[in-house]
């Protein structure tokens, strides 16, 4: 009988096949990606060979056995270890990694808690590769080599895997046209072209705006200039400087969405106190309004309210541009005579904040060690939020005034856990944990918001100020969408998915009397001009994108970050145009189309802005005019 013997690169193409395979079922199961047809499918099983094969293809070149394994060994091991990272990311973010949040190792610590949450057992499928890989190296006897340099075999191997690229780009360009230029959301970049080839696209594109900025110049700015005077929103003279001269107080709303506003579950009303709000004549509360986040999250919104930009697709804005120059709400506050702080009770460093901090002018950051947080004052990520507000207000007695601060709130944040005592109400009761736990915890921050108000009332801040309390992104993401289903008794569409990205924004005026509810569609990026507007301080020339929501030019359009859009009569998500009114796809597709270049436009000067530290070429404002004459 003959003996069996193996063929000369089986651990090569075992690995090869047992990565690809591992890659693809991992796709399967920790990634909710939306396929729409066959060819979809077919693209995203073929995407991770063009890659491995090249990778792995290198293996051919090495000429001793033992080490050629090692490295075979080596590839299936990190290939594991990103599929594994990114699953766990996404778990978190909804989001696969990109380059400078590996970079964000300050977070780490505080991020552990949410990390190990989001691991789970199951996690070492994303190994199997790696085993079958040491078993095929163990046991397969290794070939006596005698591969060579001018071998054919190596040549006509790496023509196969540049035709698999071609074909995958291809395809995929077939699906999705102008992927690799305009895409804003790297679930398409993953389904369309893997998980590998989008990490090495993703650095490509990070050093890329690297570059950007050396290459900048003042052209760029004349050209951003331009759009953003066009788009120019003048003041509404009956609200300019209506809050002339009082301090600022800014709440961010940790998590905080609209749809909990004015609703209940199961029969408890979930946020009294902002409830009333929205019916008080001293506040205008706006219920069409949109958060613009990306994956910086909570700092993600602070960069908007403050520089009324868009963050960074595909990285926290505060961490790969803290080294720009901003003209932000502080610094034009400060100018103002204003003393400008954060307070927020965590550690300097998280989110990049303290460096930020200095490049947006802020004069003070009362971070965690400012506060004394004693037993039972800690829960969750941190200190609670009620005596986060108290200690917040004891803290404005001694700022110089008029002052503009911002808190942070933290205990409405994933995963929403609670102490026993602060359960105001009982959990819902979906599929979904995290949903069950948000409803209780948005309830106990309703009440620290009462608090704040009661505590501004007896330190004798209320009167002479204007609070603007925001949301600052989602609590809930899509993974949630069965649970959310429930709640919401409807099946959850991309359509109530972008709906969904609705946060409250309230501008409480003491002593005003003509607040109203607002249902201009707005977003995150109006809130600057706005509330400077507001205060009687005027934004013509200032490079903000955003526009003064009680405008009489003010147009209701709201782009997110990762290119959808809404308008007062269509949502634009995943490539459909949809009817406002019925959220049914819209007859006329094409409608959207003016409103998905303006978009794309945007976002892109928004970038140029950012990437080119476009700001410093602009001491003062006055040269943005000058250079346009
Ligand atoms: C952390 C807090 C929460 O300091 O702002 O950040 P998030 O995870 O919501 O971005
Ligand atoms: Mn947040």
């Amino acid at each position: 009988m003959k003996k069996f013997s193996w063929p000369k690169h089986s651990v090569l193409i075992i690995a090869i096949v047992a990565t690809w395979l591992t890659t693809y079922i991992g796709y399967q199961t920790s990634f909710s990606m939306t396929i729409d047809n066959m060819m979809q499918e077919f693209i995203l099983l073929m995407n991770p060979l063009s890659f491995l094969l090249f990778i792995y293809g290198i293996a051919l070149f090495i000429k001793t056995p033992k080490r050629r394994n090692k490295f075979i060994f080596s590839v299936s091991l990190i290939t594991s270890i990103i599929m594994f990272a990114n699953a766990v990311f996404y778990r978190f973010f909804n989001d696969f990694i990109t380059l400078p949040v590996l970079f964000q190792t300050s977070n780490f610590g505080d991020l552990s808690s949410s990390i190990t949450a989001n691991m789970s057992l199951l996690d070492i499928f994303f190994f199997t590769d790696v085993l079958i890989v040491s078993l095929a190296i163990r046991y397969i006897p290794q070939a006596e080599d005698r591969v060579s340099g001018k071998n054919v075999g190596p040549k006509l191997y790496f023509i196969m895997a540049a035709s698999l690229t071609m074909f995958n780009l291809g395809l995929a360009e077939t699906q999705r046209p102008q992927l690799l230029t305009r895409t804003f959301d790297r679930e398409l970049l993953v389904k369309n072209i893997g998980t590998y080839n989008y990490h090495i696209y993703d650095i490509v594109m990070q050093s890329k705006s690297h570059a950007q900025r050396v290459l900048a110049d003042g052209s760029e700015m004349v050209e951003v200039g331009n759009y953003i005077n066009a788009n120019y929103a003048e003041p509404n003279p009956e609200m300019l400087g209506i809050a002339e001269g009082r301090n600022i107080i800014a709440v961010s709303l940790e998590s905080l969405q609209s749809f909990v506003i004015n609703e209940e579950m199961n029969g408890h009303v979930i946020t009294p106190f902002l409830n009333e709000l929205t019916n008080d004549p001293d506040t205008f509360y706006f219920s069409n309004f949109y958060h613009q986040t990306g994956l910086g999250k909570t700092s993600d919104s602070e960069f908007i309210l403050e520089n009324s930009l868009y963050p960074r697709n595909g990285a926290a804005v505060f961490f790969t541009h803290s080294g720009n120059t901003y003209d932000s709400l502080s610094n034009k506050l400060g100018e103002n005579g204003y003393h400008t702080s954060v307070m927020h009770a965590n550690n300097k460093s998280f989110w990049n904040r303290d460096i930020m901090y200095d490049a947006l002018n802020i004069e003070k950051f009362y971070d965690v060690a400012s506060y004394e947080i004693g037993e039972g004052d800690a829960v969750n990520w941190g200190m609670k939020d009620i005596p986060f507000v108290k200690q917040s207000a004891d803290l404005m007695l001694d700022i110089p005034q008029p002052f503009y601060t911002r808190l942070i709130t933290l205990t409405n944040h994933y995963p929403f856990d609670l102490d026993e005592e602060d359960m105001l109400i009982p959990q819902y009761d979906s599929n979904s944990r995290t949903l069950n736990k948000y409803f209780q915890s948005v309830r106990y921050m309703d009440e620290a918001i009462k608090v704040l108000f009661e505590d501004l009332k007896e330190k004798g801040l209320y009167d002479n100020s204007i609070i603007v309390m925001y949301g600052d992104h989602y609590g809930i993401s899509e993974n949630h969408n069965k649970a959310m289903g429930m709640y919401l008794d409807k099946e959850i569409t991309p359509f109530d998915n972008a709906k969904l990205q609705r946060v409250p924004l309230f501008i409480h005026i003491p002593g005003y009397g003509k607040g109203e509810k607002i249902d201009t569609v707005s977003g995150q990026l109006d809130i600057r001009p706005t509330l400077l507007h507001l205060m009687g301080i005027e934004t013509k020339g200032d490079m903000q994108l955003g526009k003064d929501i009680f405008s009489p030019d003010y147009e209701p359009f709201v782009i997110f970050r990762d290119g959808r859009f809404v308008t007062e009569n269509y949502i634009y998500t995943t490539d459909v145009c949809y009817d406002t009114n019925t959220g049914e796809p819209a007859e006329e597709q094409a409608e959207c189309d003016q409103y998905l270049k303006r978009a794309m436009d945007e976002l892109d000067y928004s970038d140029m802005i950012i990437n080119g530290d476009l700001l410093r070429f602009m001491t003062e404002p006055e040269n943005l005019e000058n250079e346009m004459k």
